[in-house]
């Protein structure tokens, strides 16, 4: 069997559900649209976009004498929500940063043993500073969607993405030549308009970014916007067509418990880093998950913590948060009577 057939039934064989291989060379269209995004001001506040930018677009940056991409792709499932709270899907299984290390390293090892000559290689899951949807789009794993995700035609865009680098030539496969047609159901779907432009998303309204990555209080005008999430946003995916297919799941019973008063309850951020080592949520820190419920309860008009919320906004040591909460209580204050 050829090499390039070796390591992609290995691929397999290890859990990913999706493996192609292109080329390394640097990208070039993607490389001109990068730049206007980051010039555009998309990138909100992940200034690490633009710190990186060589290296998202050139894999010989990231290791020398880079030839061709091992493109990985491994599904999770929609989750149906039973909290009134909605955390994204991919947060209800464990941290994929840690859970699709191991089975990528027994890819390394495999082409280690296969090959006789020492193959370079440096792998990425998410954090690494590549294109990743480009390159895995480049490889075959499917098509970019309006909603800017990576879509496989038959199995949707519920997956995540991974990759190996290497230092020798593969054999390549191609993209895919699908597109998402006349429809525009995500792009009339998402109700903060940060998909104002089809392919382009403009993370400084994107609900995504607004409760993940945004360290700052979320902008007062986007608040009802942001509606019930307090985690991520799947909304452009839940009425993409291409996931009807899908298959759901319901909140795994080991998935962790996320209330005001869980929350309020840990001493400090110290220690929410140890209870939610193992999970996606760890990102927002636990200020950014307070900021997250009390909007979202604002805008349930969850009246339950009352209390707790007035108490916040007279006393919270966190500006973002007693601003946040006076907001929320305004808008629940009626309610409780
Ligand atoms: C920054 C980032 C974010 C930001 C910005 C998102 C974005 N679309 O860029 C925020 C925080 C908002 C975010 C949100 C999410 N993310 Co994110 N994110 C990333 C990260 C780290 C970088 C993405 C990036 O480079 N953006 C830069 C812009 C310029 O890229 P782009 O949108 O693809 O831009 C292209 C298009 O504009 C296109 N284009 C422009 N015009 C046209 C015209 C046509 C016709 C076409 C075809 C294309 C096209 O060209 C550009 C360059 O390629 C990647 C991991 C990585 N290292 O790549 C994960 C990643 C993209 N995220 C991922 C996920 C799962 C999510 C969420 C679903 C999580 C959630 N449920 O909340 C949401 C989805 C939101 C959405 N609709 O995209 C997955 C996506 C997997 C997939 N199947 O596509 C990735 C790959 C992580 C991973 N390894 O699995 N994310
Ligand atoms: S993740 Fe949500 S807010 Fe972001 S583009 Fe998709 S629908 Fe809009
Ligand atoms: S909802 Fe429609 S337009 Fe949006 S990504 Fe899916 S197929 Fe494309």
């Amino acid at each position: 069997m050829n090499l390039t057939q070796a390591i992609k039934d290995k691929a397999l064989e290890s859990g990913f559900d999706h493996v192609g291989i292109c080329s390394a060379a640097p990208l070039e269209i993607e490389r001109y649209l990068l730049q206007e995004w980051l010039i555009q001001g998309c990138s909100a506040g992940m200034h690490y976009m633009k710190a990186s930018f060589e290296n998202r677009v050139s894999p010989a940056s990231l290791l020398e004498g880079a030839q061709s991409i091992i493109c990985l792709g491994k599904h999770y499932s929609p989750v149906k929500q039973s909290s009134p709270y909605k955390i994204a899907s991919y947060a209800h299984t464990k941290d994929y940063h840690q859970t699709l290390k191991p089975p990528l390293q027994r890819i390394e090892d495999y082409i280690d043993e296969l090959t006789e000559k020492q193959v370079n290689k440096i792998s990425f899951i998410d954090s690494g500073p590549l294109l990743e949807k480009a390159y895995a789009k480049k490889a075959g794993l499917g098509f970019q969607g309006k909603n800017t995700n990576l879509i496989h035609p038959a199995k949707g865009s519920y997956f995540f993405l991974a990759e190996i680098i290497v230092d020798i030539e593969l054999e390549y496969d191609r993209p895919l030549n699908i597109s998402c047609g006349t429809c525009d159901k995500c792009v009339e779907s998402c109700p903060t308009g940060a998909l104002d432009k089809p392919y382009w998303l403009d993370s400084n309204k994107c609900i995504s970014y607004l409760t993940i990555e945004n360290k700052s209080a979320i902008p007062p005008e986007l608040r009802e916007k942001v509606r019930d999430w307090i985690f991520g946003c799947d909304i452009c995916q839940e009425v993409c067509p291409f996931n009807r297919k899908a298959p759901s799941q319901s909140e795994p019973e080991n998935s962790p418990e996320i209330t005001l008063q869980s929350l309020l309850e840990i001493p400090s951020e110290k220690r929410f880093k140890e209870i939610y080592n193992e999970w996606p949520v760890i990102r927002a820190k636990k200020t950014g998950l307070i900021r997250n419920i009390l909007n979202a309860s604002g805008n349930l008009r969850i009246t339950d913590n009352f209390a707790q919320i007035r108490n916040l906004a007279n006393t919270s040591d966190s500006e973002i948060i007693k601003e946040q909460a006076q907001w929320t209580l305004k808008r629940i204050k009626p309610f409780n009577s």
